[in-house]
């Protein structure tokens, strides 16, 4: 079996990808997997095994259409992860969103489609829904993203549906809700605070701190996405969420909490533009009809990152560093 994983360095990818590697998959056992990764400033070579006999990494964009059609052939299996993915950089300069997040999902699915590849999943958000108030999102509602990020994303979903019923790709979409865990780039809002709060920094919280996230650790993600690409229905979108919601001002406290800061290390800083109020999933119908269940603890999730940071500053001060150069 062989499957490639497209952003296979950065976050959730590189999550995967290990998980994978370690036959935690049933069905997958042995596979081999090739990450095309284009290693932007989120995209990190360290987050996979250095020399994985069963791993190819190659540095590609994927809007080069050439090297994908190179690749593809002989793989049973596509995960798309590969995206621009952080909001704040949307709303500063978004042009690059629309290339990879909607261009490279085009890009990709028109080589898959040359390629023969069976099957692949689109990883994509919440977001794409906008806020809601009350209530949750079922995978019917309609799409009203409200940043550049959510906007491409949206996109990104249509482009891979209208693959899937124009030239029949058996293609499956997953709406996941905020991840957290190890390895996850610190310009986002839990490893920013966690590697702020132990480098002795302030954090930025934005406007009142009000703002509402569903958390769902990344191994769950992972999980459902295994779960959605064997057992997945072809043109089907499946939410996945994690039931945890929290306002940032209830993430701020326990993250002071664990390690061992107070709230003089809080900074309130202007509100994010268009700030999305609250996201919320409905996930009946990925638990009813594929099975999934959520199985790691927030309480328990939240304390093993934060230790997984104090433990490994190596990687995030390369990726802050990394960030820093770029940015
Ligand atoms: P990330 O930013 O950590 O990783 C993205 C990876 O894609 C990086 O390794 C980067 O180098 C790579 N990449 C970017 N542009 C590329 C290109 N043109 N060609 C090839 N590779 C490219 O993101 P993440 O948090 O791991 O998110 C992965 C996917 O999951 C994204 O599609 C995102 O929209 C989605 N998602 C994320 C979350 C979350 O909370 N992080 C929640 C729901 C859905
Ligand atoms: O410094 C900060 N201060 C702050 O108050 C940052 C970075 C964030 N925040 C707030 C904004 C959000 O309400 O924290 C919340 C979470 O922010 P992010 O970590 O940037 O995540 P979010 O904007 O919710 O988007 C995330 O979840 C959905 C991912 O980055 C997306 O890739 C995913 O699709």
């Amino acid at each position: 079996m062989k499957i490639l994983v497209t952003g296979g360095a950065g976050f959730i990818g590189s999550h995967y990808v290990r998980t994978l590697l370690q036959d935690q998959y049933a069905g997958w056992e042995g596979a081999h997997v090739t990450v095309v990764d284009k290693l932007t400033y989120a995209g990190n070579r360290e987050s996979l095994p250095a020399n994985d006999p069963r791993l190819t990494f190659v540095q590609g964009d994927i809007l080069d259409g050439d090297l994908l059609r190179q690749l593809l052939p002989g793989h049973d299996a596509v995960v798309h992860f590969a995206a621009e993915s952080h909001v704040d950089r949307s709303l500063e300069s978004a042009a690059e969103f629309v290339r990879t997040n909607v261009l490279g999902t085009q890009s990709l699915l028109e080589a898959v489609l040359a390629s023969g590849v069976e099957r692949v999943v689109h990883v994509s958000t919440d977001e794409v829904y906008g806020s809601i108030d009350e209530g949750s999102w079922t995978e019917t509602w309609p799409l009203a993203p409200n940043s550049p990020y959510a906007a491409s994303k949206a996109a990104s979903d249509l482009v891979a549906r209208s693959y899937w019923r124009t030239h029949g790709i058996d293609l499956s979409i997953t709406r996941c809700s905020n991840n957290y865990g190890p390895y996850q780039h610190p310009e986002k809002l839990i490893p920013l605070f966690v590697t702020n709060l132990l480098a002795g920094l302030t954090v930025p919280l934005y406007g009142e701190g009000a703002n509402v996230r569903e958390w769902l650790h990344v191994d769950d993600h992972c999980r459902a996405i295994d779960l959605v690409l064997n057992k997945g229905q072809a043109g089907e979108v499946y939410n996945v969420g994690g039931g945890n919601e929290r306002t940032n001002r209830a993430i701020t406290e326990r993250l002071l909490e664990l390690t061992g800061r107070d709230w003089t290390s809080v900074r309130r800083v202007p509100d994010r533009k268009a700030h999305d109020l609250r996201y919320s999933l409905d996930e009946t119908k990925i638990a009813e009809q594929l099975g999934y269940a959520p199985s790691v603890s927030f309480e328990q999730g939240l304390a093993d990152t934060v230790d997984w940071y104090r433990k490994n500053t190596d990687w995030w001060q390369h990726s802050k560093a990394i960030a820093a150069d770029r940015a």
